[in-house]
């Protein structure tokens, strides 16, 4: 289940796992289907693997029909271009012009541990995007946010404005794409429109940990044995 707002839960903690204002990797170079050269789509590597694969190579990125070389860029989020009321991004990246949106998707790419899966099991990501976008845990789609049901592509708009007020917390995401050691997250942004005037990312990826008290201590305990063996 997936909702809309909310916060730490009481008597718990945050384990986070992915930081607000981490580095990215990304790509800002997949023009769409209404720009000259476009579209573009996903990219592959040299070895012919997709954008989302734990191993990808970035350096040697290719659009897979044009065979044009895609260039990724590293900065701290949040990565933006435009006005965001609530949030100034750190690192610019291209994005949409104001006349006709220049790169209808961007790509994001980062790396996290996990050094105990043993706290890694209520899975919440707090969201900075502009518009819409998917976020990826090794290479499972983990959360879809103001997006369309069904196949994406790089032409794929967003179903509603990005929220400007800050960062969306989503709840419940699936804890059973991680690994204990290097995991791969990945995140792609879509614009809502043809023309639209901003875009940003930035995320915290985080587990709630219930925190037991002296006397609740043994039930807590017991309930998450229960919700790892069985949720
Ligand atoms: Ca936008």
């Amino acid at each position: 289940m997936m909702v809309i707002g909310g916060g730490d839960l009481y008597g718990a903690r945050r384990v986070v796992h992915v930081e607000r204002e981490s580095s990215w990797v990304y790509l800002d170079m997949l023009t769409p289907s209404w720009q000259v050269g476009g579209p573009f789509d996903y990219p592959v590597d040299g070895a012919g693997r997709g954008w989302l694969d734990a191993d990808y190579d970035v350096l040697s990125s290719v659009e897979p029909t044009k065979g044009v070389k895609f260039d990724w860029y590293e900065g701290p989020g949040p990565l933006g271009n435009g006005s965001i009321s609530c949030c100034l991004y750190q690192t610019e990246i291209q994005g949409p012009t104001g006349i006709a949106t220049l790169v209808n998707t961007h790509l994001f790419r980062g790396e996290f541990d996990v050094g105990d899966l043993g706290e890694a099991f209520n899975l919440n990501v707090d969201l900075l995007v502009d518009d819409g976008g998917i976020l990826y845990i090794n290479g499972v789609e983990v959360d879809r946010y103001q997006m369309p049901e069904g196949v994406i592509t790089t032409d794929t708009f967003a179903t509603r404005h990005g929220y400007e007020g800050g960062y969306v917390t989503r709840v419940g995401l699936d804890a059973g794409v991680l690994r204990e050691g290097v995991n791969t997250i990945a995140y792609e942004v879509h614009q809502l429109a043809r023309v639209s005037e901003d875009v940003m990312f930035d995320l915290e990826l985080y587990s709630v940990v219930p925190e037991p008290g002296v006397l609740g201590g043994m039930l807590v305990g017991v309930m998450i044995g229960f919700w790892r063996r069985w949720g």
